[in-house]
């Protein structure tokens, strides 16, 4: 093998690892939220989930907006997270 040949193979690799470990981006509907401070106690919970890097909850629509790293954490342990929290919450469309 050339050089050149090892060094595609070496971005080639790299693409995959970075691939495996993606951002996402899901919205979860969150209806037990009944007045302007639960959205904190959601955020909160949310945020404590290790690979989450940002979270956004509207109250108005009663949904978060939670981008984390799929390689750390799943929408299965988000919308438990918010469970243990007195939430229950569910994925609302797909995974983007
Ligand atoms: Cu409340």
């Amino acid at each position: 093998m050339n050089i050149a040949s090892k060094l595609t193979a070496l971005l080639m690799l790299t693409a995959a690892i970075s691939a495996l470990a993606a951002t996402k981006t899901v919205t979860l509907a969150v209806p037990s939220m009944t007045c302007p401070v639960c959205p904190i106690t959601v955020k909160k919970a949310l945020d404590s989930v290790s690979g989450v890097s940002k979270v956004d909850v509207s109250f108005a629509k009663k949904e978060a907006v939670v981008t984390f790293d799929d390689a750390k954490t799943s929408v299965s342990a988000l919308t438990k997270a918010t469970a243990n929290a007195g939430y229950p919450s569910t994925l609302e469309g797909k995974v983007k």
